[in-house]
Formats: structure tokens, sequence, C-alpha cells
């Protein structure tokens, strides 16, 4: 008999530690504690046996009962604290401390113009790509024409990890992936490379009214037979009617960049001032908005197409400023400042 109640503790024991829900819970109370449970069995087999082993019998039992009891009830306890826990978990965070105005929310400027660009490119064919934010030095600059101690490398001080790698500065970072992601459907398959790429880049650099540590923006490239500069512009002129539904007015001058050959600098006049001159625009009237030109050579073939038989354009539109100009904002640190008061007038875009 005493072999019997040791067999059921054991077998109580080992149901307990597996078990991981209240229901299984439920059903391990039942088979031993209910009313055909195996321990209540136990006292009902007491018919048959002497006074002393009665006695010494039941006792026994009902140590076993009252285990029993104690076990499932401490499981109880602990499986209601796991499924709290986890439904607690699957809520939503809630910020009680947040003024009720604002709850509602809305999407950050820099997302809506982003959105904006990535549908006119969308329609126009180019795929959308995602980058990482932590990048080699071969992407940032070697596969971009910017050998070591190119003087190009001073306009882009990033931050450095220990490693050797480094916050990308620039969103051309990812040209290289993309012209290897591609080439082949370009050379085997004729098909165009069509490619925009918006990304968050840091910089090193000092902060005023149009210039931030960290902003974002949008690369985009076209690589195929006869591509030229005429291909770009008009890019350029529908991405930017498209963004700002009305006529702009916009200056090509050439600019260097190690990776294009011709370069150009695109500025758009100040949206702020009209053009009269304003510390958004550094008091010139124009803001630098999206630098572009023709694929260099040695970065086509850094990316394994034939620069002899394929041309290119790219450019890096600055996406932080270009929000700033679509949206008035005068300061582009109000930007990434978190202060929900600024940040909530755009919640009609939404
Ligand atoms: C570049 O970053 C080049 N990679 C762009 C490029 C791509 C040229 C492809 C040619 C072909 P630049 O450093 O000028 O170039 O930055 C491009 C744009 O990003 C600027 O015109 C500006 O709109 C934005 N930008 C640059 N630095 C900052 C900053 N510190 N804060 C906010 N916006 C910035």
């Amino acid at each position: 008999m005493n072999e019997q109640i040791n067999e059921l503790k054991v077998q109580l024991d080992s149901q307990l530690s597996q078990v991981s829900t209240t229901q299984e819970l439920e059903g391990i109370r039942v088979a031993f504690l209910g009313k055909n449970g195996s321990i209540t069995e136990l006292l009902k087999k007491m018919g048959g046996l002497s006074p002393e082993e009665k006695k010494s019998f039941g006792q026994a039992v009902n140590v076993l009962k009252g285990y029993a009891t104690q076990a499932i009830a401490a499981k109880v306890e602990e499986l209601n604290k796991i499924e709290l826990e986890k439904e607690l978990n699957a809520l939503p965070e809630i910020d009680l401390s947040a003024p009720t105005h604002l709850v509602k929310g809305s999407y950050h400027p820099i997302t809506l113009v982003q959105r904006h660009c990535e549908n006119v490119f969308r329609t126009m064919g180019f795929n959308i790509e995602d980058y990482s934010e932590v990048v080699t030095d071969y992407e940032c600059f070697e596969a971009l024409n910017i050998p070591k101690f190119h003087p190009a490398r001073d306009m882009q001080d990033t931050y450095y990890l220990e490693n050797g790698q480094l916050l990308k500065s620039h969103t051309s970072a990812a040209q290289n992936a993309i012209y290897k992601k591609y080439k082949d459907d370009l050379i085997n398959e004729g098909r165009p490379i069509r490619a925009i790429f918006p990304g968050r880049c840091f910089r090193n650099e000092s902060t005023d009214a149009c210039h931030e540590n960290t902003f974002f923006q949008m690369e985009g490239v076209m690589v195929d037979k006869n591509i030229s500069i005429s291909n770009l512009i008009f890019f350029m002129k529908t991405m930017l009617s498209e963004v700002f539904q009305r006529d702009l007015k916009v200056r090509l001058r050439p600019g260097f960049f190690p990776f294009v050959e011709p370069g150009f600098e695109l500025d758009i006049s100040c949206a702020i001032c009209g053009g009269e001159g304003c510390p958004s625009c550094k008091h010139s009237g124009w803001l630098e908005l999206c630098p572009c030109g023709m694929i260099h050579p040695n970065v086509l073939k850094e990316g394994g197409i034939d620069p002899d038989e394929y041309t290119g354009f790219a450019f890096g539109l600055g996406l932080t400023r270009l929000a700033m100009m679509k949206y008035g904002v005068k300061d582009i640190r109000d930007l990434n400042s978190g202060n929900l008061t600024s940040l909530d007038q755009f919640t009609d875009d939404k």
C-alpha cells in the first residue's frame, strides 16, 4: 500500500513539473483529487483493512492528499503569474503621462516625404531598397572611388565603431551592393537597374538651421545602355514637381563627388524665405538639396558592370531638407527634437 502512495507522489510531481497551462493543471487536480481521482480511490480501498492498518494507511493517504492540494495550489499561483505577464507583454505600451490631445499621433514629416517620393519613383519603375546603417569603409568610400586619405573624406567625417565599421555618412554607401544585386538582370536579361534607397545618415559635424548630425537621404540610381544627363534631369524634375505640386525654381551647377563624372549640385529656391535669404538657407536664398551626376566608370566597374557598355546616373536627395522645405520647418533640428507640439501639426497628412 505504501508503495502505491509513493508511486502516486512520484507521478504527481512529474506531471506538475511538465504542466504549462491552468487548463492542464485542472485536469491533473481532477485526476488525483477529484471524486474518482487516484488519491480518493486509495481512501475507498481502506474498507478491507484491519483497524491498525486503516489508521496508519489513512494517515499516509491524508499526508499525500495535503501534499497534493498544496503543490497544486502553488502551481496555480505560478501559472497565473506567468499568464498575466504574457498578457501584459502583449499589450501596447501606453504612456499615461502623455497629453491627451496628442495621443492620436501622426506620421513624422520625414516619413511623409519619404513615402511620397517612394510612390513617385515606384510609378516610374524603381525598386525600393533598404540598407544597413552600419557599413564598412569599402562600402562607404572605397567602392565609391574614394580611396583611403582622399580629401573628399574630410567632407564626410562620421562615427566609427571599434571594429572599423562606421555609421554611414551617405546613402551612396549602398550603391555597390545594389549594382552587384541587379547586375545579372541588367547584363543577361537587359533589365535596367532602377533603384532608390532611403536611409538615415550620420555626420560628425556642427549643427545649424540646415545641418544635423543625423539626417535622412534618399539615393537613386539608374543604369542601362545609353543613359544620359537628360534622363537624370527628367527624373529630378518629375520628382520635385510631384513632391511640391507646383513649379519650383531650381538650379543645376557643377559639383565634385569622386563617384560621379560629371557631377552637379541641384539647389532649390528656399521655400522658407522665397529666395530672399534666411538662416534656413544660410542667407543665400538657395538650398542644396540633391547632388547628382553620371556614375563614374570606376564605380560601375567595382559593381561588376562594364562602363564601356553601360552608363548610369545617381542622385542623393536630402530627405530631411526636403521635409523642411515642403512643410516650412525653419530649423532642421526641430525635426529630430521629439517636440510633439511642433510635430503634431502634420497629423492631418496621415
Ligand atoms: C552626398 O552625400 C552624396 N552622396 C550625394 C550624391 C549621390 C552625389 C549620388 C552624387 C551622386 P552631400 O554631402 O552634398 O552629398 O549630401 C547630399 C544632400 O544631403 C545635401 O544636399 C543635403 O540636402 C543633405 N545633407 C548633407 N549633409 C547634411 C546635414 N548635415 N544635415 C542635413 N542634411 C544634409
